[in-house]
């Protein structure tokens, strides 16, 4: 039997190196889109690469970008998929209020342009198709826990945008009889996450705090709740997606809840770092810090020993519409696609910031060895 062909777009993202590496263990043959970058971009998929000088690869990446149909229609022709998952996205929701028409353009109309290079080439019948929509869909929540039923309410240009593309997905498959489909996912992270999202911010910079190379974590709003699991056990739900009898639309999501002050709390516990949180709705839920009570004083940071930190509250980083609480009823996908979440968020925690703790003595090592250098040249 020949060999299953599927293309990635966003194959240098988060979920697209956990799903490339998980179809390529899986026999599938793995194309892969990339955007053409100044620097390299492909850090979280260069374990998967071949050399192009060799044949019979089983996985290709093409230069091609979500705002350029022509490059997508051209793909889209060599390749043939069977399967296509749309994983490309500006995906900052904040950044999404910095550039809402690229994002709107990327996301929304990106999504439009594949569906419609699949019908100009004639693969409807053949071309499984999966959209990266979002629990962002939900917003300024209707109801709770939330399910493939409630009706969505989004909060900022990417939520708007990812609307578009879950509805021109449902029209598709209406109006054409594609095989394609949504899959809501809430928040999943992992050490691959993208070093501004809240948890990596957080990993990231406890661990360089343990090692005396940042002593202050900025964050914005404390007190949003997410549903967090891990984006391994999530890519493949979006695999299984496209495995099923008939195309239909799942919430993928743990149904466990935390804000983020408890994320920043279970972060710091993992390396036994003490916290003292400082600014605006800092103190507004009512934790008190065992190690160091009271508020922290301007000036405080001089006096910090080391594994002690300041988590400061800086209002730079609050949205101008905040997405405060999400909670995800993945009953349907248990029953239909077996899923229950492997990965618990102190397990995620844990591999988060273990990853983290150790690419920041890499950079501990290096700081030490260039003052030694810079002594030895004195
Ligand atoms: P990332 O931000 O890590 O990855 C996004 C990918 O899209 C990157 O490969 C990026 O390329 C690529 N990309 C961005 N813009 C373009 C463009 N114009 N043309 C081509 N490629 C582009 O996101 P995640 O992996 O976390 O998420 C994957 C998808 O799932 C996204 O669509 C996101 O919106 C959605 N999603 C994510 C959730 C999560 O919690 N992670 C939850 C629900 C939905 P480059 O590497 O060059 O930047
Ligand atoms: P989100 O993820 O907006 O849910 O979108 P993010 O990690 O950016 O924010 C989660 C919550 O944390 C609050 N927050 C901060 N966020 C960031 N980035 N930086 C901070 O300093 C900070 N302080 C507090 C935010 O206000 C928010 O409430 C992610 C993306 O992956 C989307 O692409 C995806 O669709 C959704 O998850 C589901």
């Amino acid at each position: 039997m020949s060999k299953k062909i599927a293309l990635i777009t966003g194959i240098t993202g988060q979920d697209g190196a956990y799903l490339a590496e998980f179809l390529l263990k899986k026999g599938y043959i793995v194309h892969g889109i990339k955007r053409r970058t100044s620097l390299f971009n492909t850090d979280r998929i260069d374990h998967l690469y071949q050399d192009p000088h060799v044949d019979n690869r089983n996985f290709v990446l093409h230069y091609g970008d979500m705002t350029d149909s022509s490059s997508l229609v051209r793909i889209i022709q060599q390749v043939q998929p069977d399967e296509i998952y749309n994983l490309a996205a500006q995906s900052h929701v904040a950044v999404s209020f910095e550039e809402p028409e690229y994002t709107a353009n990327s996301d929304a109309i990106g999504v439009l342009r594949l569906l419609e290079a699949i019908r100009i080439l004639g693969l409807e019948k053949k071309t499984r198709f999966y959209q990266a929509s979002t629990s962002e869909l939900y917003g300024l929540v209707q109801e709770t826990p939330q399910k493939e039923t409630t009706p969505f309410y989004p909060r900022s240009p990417y939520a708007v945008a990812k609307l578009y593309g879950y509805w021109i997905v449902v029209n598709y498959r209406e109006a054409y009889g594609m095989y394609a489909c949504n899959g809501i996912l809430f928040n999943h992270e992992s050490p691959l996450r993208g070093e501004t999202f809240v948890t990596r911010k957080i990993t990231r910079a406890v661990a360089r705090i343990a090692l005396g190379l940042q002593d202050c974590l900025y964050l914005g709003n404390l007190s949003a709740l997410r549903d967090w699991g891990h984006a391994r056990d999530y890519v493949e739900m979006q695999w299984l997606m496209l495995q099923q009898q008939q195309p239909e639309d799942f919430v993928i999501a743990t149904g466990v809840q935390y804000s983020v002050r408890q994320f920043v709390e279970f972060a710091a516990t993992e390396l036994g770092i003490g916290l003292h949180w400082e600014g605006q709705g800092a103190d507004e839920v009512g934790y008190v810090d065992s190690v160091n009570p009271g508020p922290a004083t301007d000036g405080r940071v001089a006096q910090l020993k080391p594994g002690q930190a300041i988590v400061r509250v800086d209002p730079r980083y609050f949205r101008p519409t905040e997405v405060e609480t999400l909670l995800g009823d993945a009953s349907k996908a248990r029953e239909k696609l077996g899923w229950s979440p492997p990965t618990t968020l102190s397990e995620l925690v844990k591999e988060m910031v273990t990853a983290d703790y150790s690419a920041a003595r890499r950079d501990a090592l290096v700081k030490m060895a260039g003052f030694q250098a810079y002594d030895y040249h004195e």
